[in-house]
């Protein structure tokens, strides 16, 4: 037995167990999650603070037998804010497309107040050491006037202090309906430059149709929440379900196909 082969043979042996390879630092590119399973496989779960912050149920789905009730309480504080969130730990590269599917429904009763916001489902920025604190690129929230808004933001800034750059408004329903499950599709391509897009389809109908900058300019693209995180803490428990989620590098791959 020759020196070459017995390094080969121990070669072989770390690779069988994984070891001397570094291990991923990144979320597979498509993730389906229906929660049919019955847990939260996938999702960082940091953000869920209490047993009944995040329950898997069958009362209100989507499709299948099963989604997530979300229920934020009074004083439900965790990562600095009232959530209750489950985090897809994937971050969307730059300057590339990321499809995204998801589907929530808001109670007829969301006891929510005039000054306070809830968002349903957000793209959060990734910062650099130095960054200032940021809105998130993208949100999808109710406000307590009760309109469904979809705001944006972006800044070219590599190191970024204080103002978060400026707000866009891709969407405002201000009849929104409570009691009824909302599809979402959402096309982006992150690029705090001109290149970027952002589409995006409610129930089927395509509602946002923009093209320019959006997100920041960070190392890591943005990853995305789900939940109910609310800038005041809520009076009575506010609950919201998702169903469905996915995310995938093209539309095909959204579909599965
Ligand atoms: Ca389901
Ligand atoms: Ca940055």
């Amino acid at each position: 037995m020759n020196h070459l082969y017995i390094a080969l043979v121990i070669l072989a042996s770390m690779q069988a167990h994984g070891m001397g390879k570094k291990l991923p630092e990144q979320a597979s590119e498509v993730f389906f999650s229906d929660f049919e399973k019955g847990d939260f496989s996938g999702w960082d779960i940091k953000r869920i603070p209490q047993d009944h912050s995040a329950i898997i149920q069958s009362d209100v789905v989507r499709s299948g037998k099963k989604a997530v009730r979300f229920e934020l309480r009074k004083d439900e504080n965790v990562s600095g804010g009232f959530r209750s969130e489950l985090r897809d730990p994937y971050f969307a590269p730059l300057f590339k497309e990321t499809w995204y599917s998801l589907s929530f429904y808001v109670p007829e009763e969301f006891p929510v107040t005039e000054s306070n916001s809830c968002v349903f489902a957000q793209w959060h920025d990734q910062q650099d050491p130095g960054d200032g604190d940021r809105n998130p690129p993208i949100a999808i929230r109710l406000r307590g006037t009760g309109e469904l808004a979809i705001t944006g933001r972006y800044n070219a800034e590599k190191i970024q202090k204080g103002v978060p750059g400026p707000e866009l408004t891709f969407y405002q329903d201000r009849a929104f309906k409570k009691g009824e499950w909302n599809d979402f599709v959402v096309r982006v391509f992150w690029s705090y430059e001109a290149t970027g897009l952002v589409q995006i389809w409610r129930n089927g109908q395509q509602i946002v149709d923009y093209r320019g900058p959006i997100g920041y300019n960070d190392d890591k693209g943005p990853y995305l929440k789900i939940g109910v995180y609310c800038r005041e803490t809520p009076t009575s428990p506010l609950v919201a379900y998702h169903d469905n989620y996915r995310r995938a590098p093209t539309a095909k791959q959204l579909k599965g196909e």
